[in-house]
């Protein structure tokens, strides 16, 4: 029903897709600079293809709550050497792997996409200036994700009247300034954006109305990996949060989500195998 094409490639999403999240931004724990990043970054996405991600977001802008913003130069440095490597190692066409650039600069869209990128995963759904006309411009998928404020005062405390009615709201209006932009309708995806502008019951609240977003006829993104939705309701730590992360990801996955944005690929996917073989037999 739904089919991403970039480039030479396509992406059937028929059934949900695993896209597995690379973070390229410097650790607190490492101080060996960018080469560090680097090379950690590799291994990580060496690690998420041989697990099975069918798609790998790359980011170099932090975008935890309160997080400080990342020069160009630096989110350039950082994210493009990877994407090279992961382009040039399994971005091949046909079955290959297809690279996301997550970043909300329209320059490190261009330098991502000339680099080898497939399409763009902007967490401000192109609103920064020249953002929309460069996607345009790009001519891949995008994905549009609900946030509402900014990184830095997104969690201090977000109100909503109808949370599903105003995302709903947000998403014409974007879906609408892509279309006047140029980006064909069949390029864009959705995200409602978990834990960016949410409280733990507005969250909750997103994901039970997921289908509600149907309406739009366009392919859903979640991510809701290891967040806090997860680690507030089970008070637990981030490393610990795997099972609720998966029952997050299955509850997703049957409410139509077509991509699931995880750090825990293989489990993911076996999640998704059991949800598949269950539907073929209903
Ligand atoms: C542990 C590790 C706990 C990371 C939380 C986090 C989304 C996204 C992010 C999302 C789309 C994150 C870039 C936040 N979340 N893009 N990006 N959708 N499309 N936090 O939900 O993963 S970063």
């Amino acid at each position: 029903m739904f089919e991403l094409k970039s480039k030479n490639k396509s992406l059937d999403l028929s059934a949900p897709l695993v896209m597995g999240i690379v973070n390229v931004t410097p650790d607190s724990f490492s101080d060996g600079g960018q080469f560090a990043n680097f090379d950690a970054a590799c291994a990580h996405v060496d690690k998420l293809v041989a697990q099975g991600a069918k798609i790998l977001d790359i980011g170099g802008e932090s975008t935890r709550p309160g997080a400080a913003e990342v020069s160009l130069a630096d989110e350039l440095a950082r994210v493009i050497p990877v994407i090279e490597y992961a382009a040039q190692k399994y971005a091949g066409t046909g079955g290959g792997i297809w690279l996301s650039i997550d970043t909300s600069k329209p320059e490190v869209m261009a330098a991502a996409v000339n680099a080898g990128a497939d399409m763009i995963n902007d967490v401000r759904a192109l609103q920064l200036p020249g953002a929309l006309e460069m996607a345009a411009n790009l001519n891949v998928p995008v994905c549009l994700m609900h946030m509402k404020g900014e990184p830095k005062d997104m969690q201090e405390a977000p109100e909503y009247q109808d949370i599903i009615q105003e995302v709903s709201d947000f998403f014409d209006v974007r879906v609408d300034a892509c279309m006047a932009a140029g980006i064909e309708r069949g390029n864009i995806l959705l995200d409602p954006g978990f834990g960016f502008g949410k409280t733990l019951e507005h969250n909750y609240q997103l994901l039970a109305q997921l289908p509600a977003l149907h309406a739009f006829h366009l392919p859903i993104l979640i991510g809701l990996s290891r967040k806090r939705m997860i680690g507030e309701l089970l008070q637990r730590d981030v490393t610990e949060r795997l099972a609720g992360s998966l029952a997050g990801a299955l509850i997703a996955a049957q409410q139509g989500a077509r991509i699931l944005r995880v750090h825990d690929v293989a489990e993911t996917r076996d999640v998704l195998s059991v949800m598949s073989a269950t539907m073929a037999c209903s």
